[in-house]
């Protein structure tokens, strides 16, 4: 087939741009729990798009917030200049948070969550007279967007390879993927509490005096669905406390009730020191992110002058009105229907669900939390990826969107799927998965 030349201008983001072109798959159009094609075919969306459209596709309160918006207040400066939406989504999403944590930074995306997240740790260091805490620390199998603060922490090679030597002074842990342990546990794996005490290792071999922060995914997201073991995330809890370092949780996928809760941290009992978030923060409609803040750090920084800066750091877009009315919609939407929390209502019979596909042919595990799940495929010889991309594309031809990474499938879907329809998704699964040798 050759490439329609319409197509050519446009360089797609984590995509095989060739291949994409010559059988290309396009979206037209989106409703609750489905997209539609070109060609005019339904899709049950699996993966709540990018696991961002947290209450289902174009709801009418949220469309309806943008388009009153951009009418009234298109664009006001955030330098200097504010506008009540602004305020209002901060003290929002405060709310959700863990208890202590209130102040809200915002971003346009997860990896400018990231970013700023990062600065904030080294800054509020240096604030307390403890500048020569540099080092970051990220885990192996980390994804924390693509900037470069991110990559460097991140851990996952074929985003870090091409790269360079990226932030000096980062080194990671070890990841939590135990398969030996741990394959097909439903929830999270009983085995692995103490691979937190890595740690530890980081911190004889460096010094804590020297290390700023530690930045982790409570579940890892792109690298295929990585499930805290009990107990792990309170040990990383305790070694950071210990040693004076922040916890950073990046919760860009797991935030606006991902794992059942608002955040994972409260899924998980943990109460980290900074918060990334982003894609449910508007319900995907809008780019946005924010950084959320344990108070005692936001009062480090305000001290000095009251007309000095305090910390040089922003963007054009940060607090976009079109963001902001967007995300307060969202965080309503998400209110009158309960869906924070409607995860841990649904995520026993999710479970039960995805672990029926044990057995099949080439699945060599099945992980889940809340309303996210992880099922791992064999990789072909000298094909990685490919059983899990052909798995995608049989999907997508039988009507339902799912995510792959690597060998390992992943699904998150709107947060207002019903069991059918949940039932529709691994029904089909297992049918491609099947076919697909
Ligand atoms: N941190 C985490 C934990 C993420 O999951 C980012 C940061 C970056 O967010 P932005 O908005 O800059 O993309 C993410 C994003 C996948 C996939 O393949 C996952 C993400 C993005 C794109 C693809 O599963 N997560
Ligand atoms: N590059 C140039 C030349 C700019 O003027 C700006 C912002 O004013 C930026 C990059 C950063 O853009 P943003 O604030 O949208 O991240």
């Amino acid at each position: 087939m050759t490439q329609d030349a319409s197509l050519d201008a446009y360089w797609m983001p984590f995509t095989a741009n060739r291949q994409f072109k010559k059988a290309p798959r396009l979206f037209t159009k989106a409703s609750g729990m489905h997209y539609w094609t070109d060609d005019g075919r339904q899709v049950l969306d699996g993966v709540a798009g990018l696991w961002c459209v947290n209450a289902g596709h174009a709801r009418p309160k949220i469309v309806q917030a943008i388009a009153s918006q951009a009418a009234e207040l298109d664009y006001a400066p955030p330098f200097q200049m504010g506008h009540p939406k602004a305020f209002e989504l901060a003290a929002r999403v405060a709310e959700l948070a863990p208890a202590g944590m209130n102040k809200v930074f915002f971003t346009n995306s997860g990896s400018e969550s990231v970013d700023t997240a990062l600065k904030i740790a080294l800054a509020y260091h240096r604030v307390r007279g403890e500048g020569q805490r540099t080092r970051l620390i990220g885990r192996e199998r980390g994804y924390h967007g693509v900037n470069f603060g991110g990559i460097s922490v991140g851990g996952m090679v074929a985003n870090r390879k091409m790269f360079g030597a990226m932030l000096a002074g980062v080194d990671h842990i070890r990841h939590t993927h135990d398969p030996a342990r741990n394959a097909f546990s439903v929830g999270q794996p009983q085995h692995g509490a103490e691979l937190a005490d890595d740690l530890e290792r980081l911190v004889a071999l460096h010094d804590a005096s020297t290390i700023a922060a530690v930045i982790v995914e409570p579940v890892a997201g792109s690298t295929g669905v990585l499930v805290p073991p009990v107990g792990y995330l309170q040990r990383l809890r305790e070694i950071c406390d210990k040693h004076g370092i922040l916890l950073i949780f990046d919760e860009v996928i797991t935030g606006f009730g991902r794992t059942g809760s608002p955040f994972a941290a409260q899924t998980f009992g943990v109460t980290p020191d900074l918060i990334t978030c982003a894609k449910g923060l508007t319900n995907g409609c809008v780019p946005a992110g924010a950084v959320i803040v344990k108070e005692a750090i936001h009062q480090t920084f305000m001290q000095g002058p009251e007309h000095l800066i305090e910390f040089f750091h922003g963007y054009t877009y940060s607090a976009h009105p079109l963001a902001c009315a967007a995300g307060l919609a969202s965080l309503d939407t998400y209110r009158e229907e309960g869906l924070l929390t409607r995860a841990a209502q649904l995520q026993g019979y999710f479970a039960e669900a995805l672990h029926s596909l044990k057995g099949l042919p080439n699945v060599i595990d099945i992980r889940n939390i809340g309303l996210v799940g992880g099922i791992e495929l064999a990789p072909r010889t000298d094909a990685p990826g490919q059983r899990a991309f052909d798995v995608f594309l049989d999907c997508f031809q039988a009507g339902v969107l799912i995510r792959t990474t690597g060998d390992t499938i992943a699904l998150s879907p709107p947060l207002i799927i019903e069991r059918p329809q949940i039932d529709q998704i691994v029904g089909t699964l297992a049918t491609a998965i099947k076919r697909v040798a």
